[in-house]
């Protein structure tokens, strides 16, 4: 009933306009100058608009949608996701918690000298521990600094595409769009000298034969249990002052993180629903430390003491 009414309507409207035309034609105005009037434009230009249009339209609801399955991709990969700027998606998708990570806690776990026995009631608690120097004697405390990482990264072909392509890199509040911007940038910036811009990065590395070359410097935390699973992909972190912004991480494990250069203060805050219930807690790791962090439900952000120069790696365990 309703399609027939509509029908109708359009049939009124084109008796109308047929009725129009022949008016006009009547009282003298040419046929070209008649379809220019009804069209605005004569109909190639029209035709021609009308294609650039579409086209326009198509183009760019192609772009849009390919920026939104990148994303989609981006996140059901399990990517490790710092989300600063996916704060309403991350809240919106978390499982809500009970509070038990968060309730009484004042300061992080201090730990010195731990056995991988004694550590292990610890393990796969969600509370923050510091293990204090823990790394004091890995290679890796000794021979890690900025120009290592970028001779292994210039030395290892693919090893930047590998960043950009699949491993992610967290540029944070500084201006750098690539691990080899980063890399290339000259002495006085890599120093902080006064006049040059400061800068805090973190990357991931999932190349095989840079993360073996790494994991050359160093082994497993001797205090983790012997079959924990420890993922084939692992993080730095380096830079100056004001460190990583305040994030939750989108991962399935817990975290550790050698502390092997400067000193960091870490701030927690439990998440919105523990608010009341939990304490923001802030403490400081000095180079050599551990520490483990449940970053999936412990909103965290780091800064470095001032004139400092951090470097850290971190890794999943579970
Ligand atoms: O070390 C940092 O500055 C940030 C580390 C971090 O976000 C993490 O371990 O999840
Ligand atoms: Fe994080």
């Amino acid at each position: 009933m309703k399609v027939d009414q509509k029908n109708l309507d359009i049939e009124r409207i084109k008796e109308d306009f047929i009725q129009l035309n022949s008016t006009l034609l009547k009282s003298g105005i040419s046929f070209s100058k008649l379809q220019k009037t009804s069209l605005g434009k004569s109909p190639t230009v029209y035709n021609t608009v009308t294609w650039c249009t579409a086209l326009f339209i198509i183009i760019i609801g192609l772009g849009y949608q390919l920026h939104l399955f990148q994303q989609i991709v981006k996140y059901t990969r399990g990517v490790r996701c710092i989300i600063p700027n996916n704060y309403f998606l991350w809240e919106g998708t978390r499982p809500i918690s009970d509070c038990q990570y968060c309730l009484d806690v004042e300061s992080p776990i201090i730990l010195y000298n731990i056995s991988r026995n004694d550590f292990r009631s610890y393990a796969y608690s969600s509370k923050p521990i510091v293990v204090k120097g823990a790394f004091l004697n890995w290679p890796a405390f000794k021979y890690f600094n900025f120009t290592f990482f970028k001779n292994l990264y210039d030395q290892t072909e693919g090893g930047y595409k590998s960043v950009d392509d699949e491993c992610q890199f967290l540029h944070f509040k500084s201006d750098f769009i690539s691990l080899r911007d980063v890399l290339s940038m000259n002495s006085a910036r890599i120093n902080n000298e006064p006049g040059t811009k400061s800068w805090y990065v973190g990357w991931g590395n999932c190349h095989s034969e840079i993360l073996q070359r790494m994991r050359q410097y160093y082994p497993k935390p001797h205090f983790l249990p012997e079959d924990c699973e420890i993922p084939s992909k692992e993080y730095i972190f380096m830079g100056y002052d004001d460190g990583a912004t305040m994030h939750l991480d989108f991962i399935s494990r817990l975290m550790w993180q050698a502390q092997l250069k400067g000193s960091k203060k870490w701030i927690l805050k439990p998440s919105p629903e523990c608010e009341d219930i939990c304490k923001t807690i802030t403490f400081l790791v000095e180079p050599g430390d551990a520490v483990l962090v449940d970053t999936r439900v412990w909103y965290h952000g780091t800064s470095i003491l001032p004139g400092e120069f951090s470097l850290s790696i971190q890794s999943e365990y579970g």
